[in-house]
């Protein structure tokens, strides 16, 4: 073949958008080498003879081999796994009279967000639906530079003190000699740490619940977790706590749904999350803030500083200030979720760090990793990362160094500008970042010290809170959790260890786990500072604030021969119309001839759609497809898993014997397919498994 070659074939940069054979602008994409060489065979090596070796010489060969070769960076070290969306922060009212921050001024205003969403404990190939804290981190592309709020779905911390860091992720990752159990806490290591470690007390109580099976990164809350400061523009600092509130409601799955969703999807959140956005229902968050000031701050029971400790939203309500709005999937998973590189210490002039000493800790933890992993201290400079306002400094050279300064001004001071050279970019000594210099309450100035402060030795009384705030659903399923997570430790000393802290806790949630166990209930453990009992804090459950709603829900609808084509079109359509997303599901993905003699495809083969992929189910049979179905397990298994994950059924008369066969037992959540059904599916039936499962 004769390739024609042009002389016009930069490409801007762009490594990989080609020209054509003939010209440049003909509209066909060729296929080139790095070095923009055209390929003429992309399947053939070069080879003496037919059947003779390949030749050294083969650069395209090589060139190939050669970048696929180096193509995996190293993961993350906590936080592997995550999946992430471009979309917009936008302000309701200017917060001038708290912070000079510029994305805070003016009401209205939208600044472009990355936000990703992790687990932290499994590698970058694990599932989605572990039991696990979920990260929660914002990048925010102000016009001053960029924020990152760097934040997880629970908002206290597992320890107190940087220091403890590696120890915890030592503990919790899978075991160092036999590197299993992959994404799960529940190991000796991890259990014997915690028992040894009582300020782990009160995030092991967030762990154990619901909170870590979320059912969508859509519907999980976010929090900035350490006190923070915004700082307006005559100096005055305000402490503050940062919640991001899902626009769907918090909603969890149960642990058994959460194992079966690992089988069913280990994408279950990336796709939901992806699927979300890409059907144009774009998730969204609202910031609250939590306001206070030293006063507010000395005045309760427990430190501000102490990332194990939440302020109640009763005794300091939420100002909502403005909304998240993930609206575009990345481009390319690699080049932005992959490399994008979160810190809390990017912060912009009007937010201020505090000395809790977990966050001073991260401070330097992420721009560390981060040249490790992304290995060039110019990652900065990469696509995702790279400010969306000006940057300009003296700093130069580097690997992989993207950027061209001219000129000789790489020093400062320098007096080239007088000489008609450019001088390079000066300080801005007022609105340039100014760190706050109050502080000097209690405890902030003296002598070196390895200590911590007096109330951070209350590892309790804030579990407490936390446990006394839960439904007894939610109780029942923390203390089944802790039952569950320790029966899987083989040291002997760990379980007794763990139930003797948690008699300081709740002795009600003691017994439960002892006997659980069946170990005896071990001496209580003496509390370093003895908890107090606080106001319980209603919105911390989940149970008690879920939204009764079908918005950003999917009900799966079986349907085989015979299925009624009205029934199902009604169904479908009364369902989108309440905000939900209907998925038909069908014994072959080929679908089912319906009622009306037409081929109704389906969207998922009933083996591949197991029940736990949908939030309500609907079973749309007639005679004919009942009379099929029942033979098959799957289907059997569709309508138990549904009914124990306390889902509402909807279905046909003709479909009962399958519901009889699957041991249903009628309730309010399972229903003759009607017009209420939207109604019903909008909700879960936590009345109904005290009836079906021996929790805690
Ligand atoms: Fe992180 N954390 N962390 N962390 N963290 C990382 O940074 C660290 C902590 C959080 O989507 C690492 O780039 C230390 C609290 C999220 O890319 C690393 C301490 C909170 C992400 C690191 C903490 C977080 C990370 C690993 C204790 C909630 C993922 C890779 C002092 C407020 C960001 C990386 C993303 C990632 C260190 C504790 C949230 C090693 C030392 C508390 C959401 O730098």
């Amino acid at each position: 073949m004769t390739t024609t070659f042009d002389t016009d074939r930069g490409n801007g940069g762009e490594t990989h958008q080609h020209v054509s054979e003939k010209g440049p602008h003909d509209g066909v994409n060729h296929l080139t080498t790095n070095q923009g060489i055209r390929i003429t065979d992309n399947q053939n090596s070069l080879r003496a003879g037919e059947r003779g070796p390949t030749l050294l010489e083969d650069f395209v060969l090589r060139e190939k081999i050669f970048h696929f070769d180096h193509e995996r960076i190293p993961e993350r070290i906590v936080h592997a796994r995550g999946s992430a969306a471009h979309g917009y922060f936008e302000l309701y009212d200017s917060l001038s009279d708290i912070t000079k921050a510029d994305l805070f001024q003016r009401a209205g205003e939208r600044t472009p967000v990355f936000t990703r969403f992790s687990t932290v404990a499994g590698g970058a190939g694990s599932v989605d639906t572990p039991r696990d804290v979920r990260g929660f981190a914002v990048k925010f592309y102000t016009k001053e530079g960029n924020w990152d709020l760097v934040g997880n779905n629970i908002p206290v911390f597992f320890i107190q003190d940087a220091m403890k860091f590696p120890d915890l992720v030592h503990a919790v990752k899978m075991e160092a000699d036999r590197a299993f159990p992959q994404a799960a806490s529940a190991h000796d290591t991890f259990w014997d740490w915690a028992s040894l470690m009582p300020e782990t007390t009160h995030m092991l109580m967030w762990a154990m619940s619901d909170r870590t099976l979320p059912r969508s990164v859509r519907m999980m809350q976010g929090f900035g977790v350490h006190t923070f400061r915004l700082v307006d523009t005559d100096g005055k600092s305000t402490f503050v706590k940062f919640h991001w509130r899902p626009k769907l409601g918090i909603q969890s799955t149960l642990w058994d749904e959460a194992l079966k969703l690992q089988a069913a999807d280990n994408d279950f959140h990336r796709r939901d999350l992806w699927e979300a956005i890409s059907s144009g229902n774009f998730p969204e968050w609202e910031l609250g803030l939590q306001l206070f000031d030293q006063e507010f701050a000395d005045a309760q029971p427990y430190d501000v500083l102490d990332a194990t400790k939440i302020i109640p939203e009763e005794v300091l309500p939420l100002r909502m200030v403005g909304r998240m709005v993930l609206d575009r999937n990345p481009d390319n998973f690699f080049a932005e979720t992959e490399q994008v590189a979160y810190c809390p210490a990017n912060i912009v002039p009007g937010i201020d760090f505090t000395n809790d000493p977990l966050l001073q800790g991260r401070l330097f933890s992420y721009l560390d990793t981060q040249k490790s992993r992304l290995g060039t201290a110019n990652f900065h400079q990469l696509p995702i990362n790279a400010p969306k306002c000006p940057v300009m400094n003296f700093q130069r050279d580097g690997q992989m160094q993207m950027s061209v300064p001219k000129g000789r001004a790489n020093y400062e001071p320098n007096s080239l500008s007088s000489d008609g050279e450019a001088g390079g970019p000066r300080e801005c000594p007022v609105t340039g970042f100014g760190t706050f210099e109050g502080g000097t309450s209690q405890g902030e100035k003296g002598n070196k010290l390895r200590v911590r402060a007096e109330l951070f030795a209350d590892h309790y009384s804030q579990a407490r809170l936390f446990w006394r705030s839960q439904q007894p659903s939610e109780q029942a399923h923390i203390a089944s959790s802790f039952v569950f997570e320790l029966s899987k430790v083989g040291l002997k000393q760990v379980p007794p260890r763990m139930v003797a802290n948690l008699r300081n806790v709740d002795e009600d949630l003691a017994r439960r786990v002892a006997d659980g166990l069946a170990i005896i209930l071990p001496e209580k453990n003496p509390a370093a500072r003895e908890p107090v009992d606080m106001e319980s804090s209603p919105a911390l459950s989940i149970h008690a604030n879920m939204m009764d709603t079908l918005q950003g829900r999917k009900v799966g609808i079986l349907i085989a021969d015979g299925s009624d084509a009205a029934a199902l079109k009604t169904l479908q359509e009364a369902i989108k119309d309440a905000g939900g997303q209907s998925f038909v599901v069908a014994p072959k993905i080929g679908g089912a001839k319906l009622s009306d003699g037409k081929q109704m495809k389906a969207e998922g083969q009933l083996l591949g759609s197991p029940s736990q992929l949908f939030d309500a189910v609907v079973v749309l049979l007639s005679e004919d497809g009942a009379k099929h179905l029942i033979k098959e397990g799957a289907a059997i298994q569709w309508l138990m898993d549904a009914f124990g994950h306390l889902k509402a059924i909807g279905y046909t008369a003709a479909a009962q014997p399958l519901l009889e066969k699957a041991g249903i037992e009628a309730d309010d959540g399972v229903v003759p397919l009607d017009q209420s059904f939207v109604e019903i599916a909008k909700k879960r039936y936590w009345q109904r498994e005290p009836k079906l499962r021996l929790l805690a």
